[in-house]
């Protein structure tokens, strides 16, 4: 079949052509909402007539760049990674991934499960809701899509065909390189030039030769360190949520990268969150839950990792016999802290892209007071630079929560 860019009319005619979706509506008739918010792609919420609640989203990637136009050219394959990413990571945890209906990578498209009773996790956080199930989900989700896609439980057979099968993922990787690790500490033209014009803030941002060292170091092992499956853009865009659930959406940008890559991505929204609550709104019990928060997270992470590592004997790296035990448990600590520890400079990098950079976020950019905003500027770079600096060095959880809440 040959790609054709949908509209909300005839994607009901294509949709009407496909068995499972024939299945999942029987005699209904169907109609169509655009709905999409992202960067990057059109998102409908297709809904039968007769019964309202049932309904999916259909998603499909275009061949240019949503939220710029097709002045910015970027091939629709990116929807082929996303596609093969859901089916795996709903393999490896189905409760924190939306069910498929329908895919078609010709089409660039794909149809799952409609979260109507969850909301996109930015926005919880923006009104200060409490999530409590939220630590122990996403501990799990990102232990296991991390653990069971690395050298740690694949075999070198297994692991290398994995990197085969999204190692062609290129664009998104390359608009990753470019648009998180470069082009927010530099001047350029993509930046938010209104706001980097005469501010002191970026000038020693783009001057500051050390921070940027650090940050070449980090894009490097982007580049070029295969640890595990990542969704690679694991903000609180791409998880939707309520009290109960927590389900991560969006992972158009996987590929095989390093293990502190997502993590870090989580953490640096979070942290934007707290920055916001800490300038805006100074709520200070909200502002407590989100470090414990983050402690938990990174503390069950830590445990989860480490717990499904020692169901495995066999894997890429390790051959059964090979260290006694004692050695085998000691190597498996530092490992997990080394995770840990450059999930901080990542982290640093992704707090640090949104000040600048093309993609803004609402906790940061949108507050709309200027003074209130360049407020929460100084605090975003002055913890991002922390971590950038000093990630290589932290020796416990408490160390991370101290420099988030040091920052004032
Ligand atoms: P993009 O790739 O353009 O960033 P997203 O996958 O983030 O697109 O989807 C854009 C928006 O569509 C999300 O912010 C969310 O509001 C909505 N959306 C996406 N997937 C679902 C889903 N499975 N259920 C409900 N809403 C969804
Ligand atoms: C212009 S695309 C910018 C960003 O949107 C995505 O969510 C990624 O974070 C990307 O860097
Ligand atoms: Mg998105």
């Amino acid at each position: 079949m040959e790609y054709e860019k949908l509209n909300k009319e005839s994607i009901i005619k294509y949709l009407l052509e496909q068995k499972e979706i024939i299945k999942f509506f029987a005699d209904d008739e169907i109609y169509a909402q655009e709905i999409g918010d992202g960067n990057l792609n059109f998102v409908y919420i297709v809904k039968s007539k007769q019964n309202h609640s049932k309904a999916f989203i259909a998603k499909q990637a275009v061949p240019y760049l949503r939220c710029v136009g097709e002045d910015f050219p970027l091939s629709r394959n990116r929807m082929t990674y996303e596609i093969r990413a859901l089916k795996k990571f709903y393999q490896i945890f189905p409760s924190f991934v939306p069910k498929i209906y329908h895919s078609n990578e010709e089409m660039s498209l794909v149809v799952m499960e409609y979260l109507d009773k969850h909301i996109i996790m930015r926005k919880g956080l923006i009104k200060a809701t409490i999530y409590k199930n939220f630590a122990e989900h996403i501990s799990t989700y990102m232990a296991a899509t991390l653990f069971y896609t690395s050298s740690l439980a694949l075999n070198s057979k297994n692991k290398r065909l994995l990197v085969e099968q999204f190692n062609g993922n290129i664009e998104l990787c390359k608009l990753t390189e470019n648009l998180v690790f470069s082009f927010p500490f530099m001047d350029h033209e993509t930046n938010d030039n209104e706001n980097t014009k005469d501010n002191k803030n970026a000038l020693k941002l783009f001057t500051d030769s050390e921070f940027k060292k650090k940050v070449l170091t980090l894009k490097y092992k982007f580049m070029t360190q295969s640890d595990a499956l990542l969704h690679g853009d694991l903000h609180t865009g791409s998880i939707m949520i309520n009290e109960d659930e927590t389900y991560v959406i969006d992972p158009e940008f996987a590929f095989v990268g390093p293990f502190g890559f997502d993590i870090g991505a989580l953490l640096a929204n979070l942290v934007n969150n707290y920055i916001y609550h800490s300038v805006v709104t100074k709520n200070e019990t909200y502002k407590t839950w989100l470090l414990d928060t983050i402690h938990e997270i990174l503390e069950k992470f830590s445990n989860k990792f480490l717990s499904f590592w020692s169901e495995y004997k066999d894997s890429a790296l390790f051959v059964d016999g090979y260290l006694d035990n004692d050695t085998l448990n000691t190597y498996k600590e530092e490992f997990i802290q080394n995770i840990i520890k450059e999930s901080v400079g990542f982290a640093g990098v992704k707090m640090a892209r949104r000040v600048f950079g093309v993609a803004g976020v609402e906790e940061i950019r949108g507050i709309e007071d200027s003074t209130l905003r360049a407020e929460a500027e100084d605090m975003v770079l002055k913890i991002a630079r922390k971590f950038v600096m000093n990630y290589e060095n932290i020796n416990n959880l408490d160390e991370i929560t101290k420099m988030i809440k040091n920052a004032r």
